[in-house]
Parts: structure tokens; sequence; C-alpha cells
């Protein structure tokens, strides 16, 4: 039976070892040959000698990358820097890599964003590109598992959809059939059906498709969203789930340190207590304070969001935003309905999360469909869910991918995309 890299610590010296992987290098002297074998779970020294290793005189042929299984003993008299080698019997090809590579594994000159992702299936192979997907697998995990002990139920809503969620100007069009139909941009309109359809709790990880043009380090044109909706709650039940959930799926990923490199998440600080918040109005006067100028309305700019984060050294809520700014769906706050019970989760000047208590009076939501220039009866089949008893919910939408952007600290989503979608890019 093969085993892995990392079961070799737990073998002794001599024993027979099977292992599989890729050549990452090789260094051929007169009678002797070094190869570093890698699998997922790191690196090991191969010695093959003339007298030891049955066709000694093709190694030195083989190409970098090529497939590998190793048969021989371990030893641990050794230079090597791991402290163990294998003494090899036999090298076997499984399948040959040609030469050269379109880019290199371990070359030290690193490759641009755009080499690497056309040759994603080499960039991957790099232990420290994985490692960022394998902090996602774990985060997720953690998420998941805490929003399934909290009683949510994991659903999967169309992504093939009638109408828009987040504003027309941003849709991928789909001719279906004898239709026009549309890439769903957020779960939202679903999730919300489902709070009258009385699951109570409903929780979905899901693509979300955004036909934005501009070429940004924080955008992508298809994202994974973590979506979640609550019956019988307001925002502040939202912010408080989201900020549970947020440190769960921290948590999750630091006890269980993906293997293969030294992991980050070392460094990662598990965020403690409540995430602070300050209001939308707030940060125009902390704007102010700091010389900016913000009419009441408007979007915070790039700048502007770093320099309200600057304050806050981990997660914080920016509430309250204008109705204005927020879409159809979003719940007026009684009393002052010139802003929402919304609220976004950032960090720094990333928004990772944006959520609402929504509008449960389907009069009030029809009101508010139209005055965003939208027509009710496109909505139909929604605003049906609730005229039949639609209790109270709320929930949020957060991009997965710019929250393993700002806990590995990337400069660029793509990096936390396994094929990203972009302006430019619909391949791999
Ligand atoms: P919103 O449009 O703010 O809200 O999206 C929610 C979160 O999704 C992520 N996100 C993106 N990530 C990468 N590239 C993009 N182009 C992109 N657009 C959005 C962000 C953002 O905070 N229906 C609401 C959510 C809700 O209220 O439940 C919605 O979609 O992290």
């Amino acid at each position: 039976m093969p085993i892995t890299v990392s079961e070799l610590k737990n073998k002794g010296e001599g024993e027979e070892i099977l292992l599989n992987g890729w050549l990452q290098e090789i260094r051929n002297l007169k009678k002797i040959s070094f190869l570093v074998l890698r699998d997922h779970t790191g690196t090991i020294q191969i010695t093959a000698k003339p007298d030891l290793t049955e066709n000694y005189d093709s190694i030195s042929q083989i190409t970098r990358e090529t497939v590998l299984s190793v048969h021989g003993n371990l030893t641990r008299k050794t230079q090597s820097k791991s402290g163990i080698e294998i003494l090899a019997k036999s090298v076997k090809v499984l399948n040959e890599a040609k030469s050269p590579l379109p880019l290199g594994i371990i070359d030290p000159v690193g490759a641009d964003i755009e080499t690497r992702l056309t040759n994603r299936f080499l960039d991957l192979r790099k232990p420290e590109v994985a490692l960022i997907f394998r902090t996602e697998s774990e985060l997720l995990w953690g998420m998941r598992e805490f929003f399934h002990d909290s009683g949510f139920v994991e659903v999967h809503t169309p992504k093939i959809v009638a109408a828009a969620t987040e504003g027309g100007a941003d849709l991928f069009q789909v001719q279906y059939f004898e239709k026009q139909a549309f890439l769903n941009q957020s779960p939202q309109l679903y999730k919300e059906i489902l709070i009258s359809a009385g699951l109570n709790r409903v929780f979905e990880v899901g693509p979300a498709f955004r036909a934005e043009k501009h070429n940004t380090p924080r955008h992508l044109n298809e994202f994974t969203s973590i979506d979640i909706e609550m019956g019988f709650a307001d925002h502040n039940d939202a912010m408080h789930m989201l900020q549970e959930g947020v440190k769960s799926g921290i948590r999750h990923l630091v006890s269980h340190a993906p293997v293969s490199t030294a992991p980050p998440s070392a460094k990662i600080q598990i965020p403690e207590g409540n995430f602070p918040r300050i209001t939308y109005r707030e940060c125009i006067k902390k704007l102010e304070s700091k010389g900016e100028k913000v009419k009441f309305g408007e979007d915070f700019t790039p700048e502007q969001l770093k320099l309200i984060g600057s304050e806050f050294t981990s997660f914080y809520f920016i509430t309250e935003w204008p109705s204005s700014l927020r879409a159809f769906y979003t719940q007026p706050k009684p009393g002052d309905e010139v802003v929402s019970n919304s609220f976004d989760l950032q960090y720094r000047e990333y928004e990772i999360t944006s959520g609402a208590q929504r509008v449960h009076d389907p009069l009030l939501l029809e009101e508010r469909l139209k005055s965003k220039g939208l027509n009710p009866e496109d909505f139909s089949f929604y605003l049906n869910a609730f005229r039949y008893g639609m209790p109270p919910h709320a929930g949020w939408g957060l991009g997965l991918e710019r929250l393993v952007l700002i806990i590995l600290n990337l400069q660029n989503i793509r990096e936390a995309t396994l094929f990203p979608r972009d302006r430019t890019r619909i391949t791999p």
C-alpha cells in the first residue's frame, strides 16, 4: 500500500516504503541521483544508486513534474533537511511530464498572475497556493458546522432565474428556450420564499454571477456566496449569527491547520467578543473629521473605507445604511426611514458581507420595488410568498473569496479563486 510523505515520520529505519508523487527536482551526480518527490502532504528526498536501484541509467532522463511511484527503504542516516530519505529500489514512471514546463513549481522567480491562472493546474501544485484552498475548505467546514448546529437547513436554489435581485445592470442574460432568463446574482428571492415556506432557518453555499464590467482586485464575475436567511428574526439576530459563524469558521481553520506547508493559521487571530458597530452617519462624521466630504446617500469610496477601517483592528459592522442605497427588499428603520435595518461586515476597506432585516409587508414591498424602478409583475412569484403568511425575517450574503482574501492577506481576489471568471477570462 502506498503511503504519503507525511506518514513517513511514523516509519522506522529500514522499513519498506511505497510512495507516489511528482518529481519536483533531480540532481544527477556521477554514481548517485537525488530526487525530490512531492505529494499533497510534502516532499521527501529519494536517493538512487546503480547497485541499489533498478534501471538506474534511465533515472537521470526523467523530466520534472513526471508522476512517479517509488519503492525503497527508509533511512534516517541522512544529511537531508527532513532527517529522512528513501533509498530507492525502483523508480517507476507512471506518466511523463513534457519539458519545458510552462510554469515552474519551485523556481524562485514568481510568475505573473495571468501566467499562473492560465497554467492553474501547475500553479496549484505549489504548496503555498494549494494551501489557500485547503484554508478555504476548513473555513467553510467550520461555518457549515456552526449553521447546522444552529438549526439551519442547507438548501440549493436555482441559478437560472427570471428576475434581478441586486440591480438590473449587472445581469448575465441566458437564452432559456423561448424565454429570456438570467444567471442569479444572489439567492435572495428564493431564500426569502423558503422563510414563507416555513423552513425557518436556511443557508446556502453557491455561485453568484455579476456582470460587473470593472476589473478590480476585489471583484469577480462569478463568486461563491454564503447566504443565510432566518425567520422571526431581525438585523441584530442576523449580525449575531454572522459574527459567531465567522468566528467558528476561523476557529475550525486554526484547529485543523492544513498540513502541507508551515500553516499560516499560526498567524491567524480568532476574533473575540462582539464585532464593533458604527452607523453610516457616524462614518460620515468620522470622515468629515479627517477632511473628507461625503453626501448622505452616497456610497463610500475604497479610500474612505480605508480611513474608516483604520479605526478598527479586525472585523467591524457598518450599520443603518441609507434606504436609497440598499436593495428593494431592505427594511427601512422604523421611525427613521431614510436609513435601513441593514449592515455590512467589513475588514479594513473590504466589504465581506451585506445583510439586513427584510421588508415582510407585501404592500410595502411592492412600493419599494416601484421606487427602485422595478415592475412588481416581474416579481409576482416572489410577492405571492408574502401574501399568505410571511414571517418577519433577516439574513445576509457573504463573499467566500473575500473572506479568504482578508484572512490570508492576499493581494488579489483571483488568488482565492480556483478558476476565476473576470472581465476577460473564461478559461481554464
Ligand atoms: P451584495 O450584493 O452586497 O448583497 O453581496 C454580498 C457579498 O457578496 C460578495 N460580493 C462579491 N464578491 C466578489 N466579486 C463580486 N463581484 C461580488 N459582489 C458581491 C461581497 C458582498 O458583501 N442579497 C444580498 C445579501 C443579503 O442581503 O442577504 C447581496 O447579494 O462579499
